[in-house]
């Protein structure tokens, strides 16, 4: 994994390491077995914890990991670097996999992401504010983390640093009505250093969005187009396939916001969780783990 590590280094000069086309080849491989690890690593730390929210948690393993491990600038070994990309975690009741990527970064303390929800951990189970530990934003009261990233990224393009917005927000949390008022804000002020990614597991809490506010699934991109966006849907288990998409929106302007509708599915990983809408915040019992996993098949 080496070689790796090296590719991965998104922080390195354009000018870096020579690199070899068998190990470009492998950056999907790479992709996919992070993904895997730090799933397993989400499912073993919660349950250790007594953390609940492990479904919500799963469903955004794969975007984080596109994120994380090819898509953002940022320095591991300076969370505070001035030109990091941001990441804006506003579903944070589901933050898990934010926590275990951060920790295997090194931007975490192992021993904070060990021990949260714990009185060991600084960590609780919503986000709180700790950019020295690459928590850019505290998130869990839904409908806040939008309006903050668009404040990131219009400030941004205000003085002139380069720096990109990504905001990670669930597809039950854009029923907030502040969600639509941040959009509508960014759109007539052309942000466009913004990414929002729209994690559509299709459920809200304890229920489908569509037996709860929704009138059906498409509801969520008429209305995004019709505040004058191009939502771009697209698988959100794929990890290698949301780097590229997120890789294009990172990297071009369009006058509007980009947005990323991935389709997910809450609990994605674990059979006794996946769809499952009572898993929302609820820790699996033994002889429902005994079912299985769905993933660790690359
Ligand atoms: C303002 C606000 N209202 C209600 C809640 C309670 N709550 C926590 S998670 C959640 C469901 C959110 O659904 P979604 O955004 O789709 O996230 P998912 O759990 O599906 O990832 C709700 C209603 C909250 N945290 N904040
Ligand atoms: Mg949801």
């Amino acid at each position: 994994m080496g070689s790796l590590n090296i590719y991965f280094s998104v922080n390195e000069p354009k000018c870096g390491p020579f690199i070899q086309p068998e190990t470009l080849m492998d950056k999907s491989r790479f992709l996919r077995k992070k993904a895997d690890e730090i799933r397993d690593r989400v499912i073993e730390v919660s349950i250790r914890n007594k953390a609940g929210h492990i479904a919500p948690s799963l469903s955004t393993v794969d975007m984080l990991v596109a994120l994380y491990y090819d898509v953002m600038r940022y320095r591991p070994k300076d969370p505070l670097w001035d030109g990091r990309d941001r990441l804006v975690f506003s579903k944070g009741h589901g933050c898990y996999a934010l926590y275990a990527i951060l920790a295997d970064k090194g931007i975490l303390p192992a021993k904070e992401w060990a021990g949260f929800y714990t009185p060991s951990s600084s960590l609780s189970g919503c986000l709180e504010k700790k950019p020295e530990y690459g928590l850019e934003a505290g998130c869990g009261s839904l409908g806040h983390g939008l309006p903050m990233a668009v404040g990131m990224a219009f400030g941004a393009r205000f003085l002139g640093k380069k720096f990109h917005t990504f905001c990670v927000a669930g597809d039950g949390e854009m029923q907030e009505g502040s969600m639509w008022e941040a959009l509508q804000y960014a759109v007539r002020h052309g942000v466009d250093n913004l990414t929002l990614i729209v994690d559509a597991n299709r459920l809200q809490a304890m229920d489908f969005l569509t037996d709860v506010l929704d009138r059906n699934t498409s509801d969520l991109l008429k209305r995004l187009r019709g505040f004058g966006l191009k939502p771009v849907v697209c698988p959100g288990h794929y990890a290698p396939g949301l780097a590229r998409v997120l890789a294009r929106a990172r990297n071009s302007r369009g006058k509007v916001p980009h947005v990323v509708v991935a389709r997910t599915v809450k609990g994605r990983g674990l059979k006794c969780m996946e769809n499952v809408p009572k898993f929302h915040f609820r820790i699996p019992e033994e002889k429902e783990l005994l079912m299985g996993k769905t993933y660790g098949r690359n």
